[in-house]
């Protein structure tokens, strides 16, 4: 089958730390990615109530806004003991100003006031679509599990990475480097961070 995407591909995020990833993810399959932020595109209202659809609306407007195929994650952090929240209103969670050290201490605290108990278990969530400007879209999701530890460790990585252990590890997302939280494995098997998961299923359909 031939690939679905050749030549230019906007990536829709103005999150420098997503774009970053992206960015590195689709290295290797030669796309010529420019992101939205640098066509001058405007970021969209996140209206949806999925992951899904947000990452659709995101991919949709700078698809329609530059005439180009364009890529979109929609993630977001969800805790068992906060019933899901924040979710898909994780950056929201940072306030106006996305201060991830104060987010990470507000999920402390109201994690205390419910009462719970560690260990606190908690998974991320991508979903990334692609959307052509004729509205055309489609969309792959990826998750990874683990647990929340405070007070943050590390300083790597970007937005909660502090406070994530994945499940089977021993270091958080803010302690691991880059290629260690994103890498595809080239034996084909599963990649550990929620992105490079949903970017596996991504890359499987559109670009092998
Ligand atoms: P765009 O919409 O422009 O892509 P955003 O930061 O607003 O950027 P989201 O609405 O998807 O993106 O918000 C997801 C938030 O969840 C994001 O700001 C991060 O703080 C957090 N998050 C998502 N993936 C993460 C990861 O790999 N590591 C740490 N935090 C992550």
């Amino acid at each position: 089958m031939p690939r679905l995407i050749e030549g230019k591909l906007v990536i829709a995020t103005h999150n420098p730390g997503k774009l970053w990833e992206i960015a590195t993810l689709l290295k290797p399959y030669g796309i010529d990615a420019v992101s939205a932020g640098d066509l001058g595109l405007p970021e969209p209202e996140e209206t949806g109530l999925t992951f899904i659809a947000n990452a659709e609306l995101k991919a949709l407007a700078s698809a329609k806004g530059s005439g180009l195929p364009a890529i979109a994650d929609d993630s977001g952090l969800c805790v068992d003991a906060l019933d899901g929240a924040p979710g898909i209103y994780s950056a929201r969670y940072a306030g106006e100003s996305r201060d991830f050290a104060f987010a990470m201490q507000k999920l402390e605290k109201e994690i205390a006031d419910r009462g719970a108990t560690p260990p606190f278990h908690a998974h991320f969530v991508s979903a990334i679509s692609l959307a052509w400007p004729d509205g055309k879209t489609l969309s792959f999701e990826g998750k990874v599990f683990g647990t929340l530890v405070f007070p943050p460790r590390g300083g790597l990585g970007f937005g909660y990475d502090p406070v994530f252990l994945p499940n089977g590890h021993d270091k958080t997302f803010g302690e691991m480097w880059a290629v260690e939280k994103h890498s595809i494995p080239v034996d084909g098997s599963e990649a550990l961070s929620h992105r490079a998961r949903a970017f596996q299923a991504f890359a499987k359909t559109c670009l092998e």
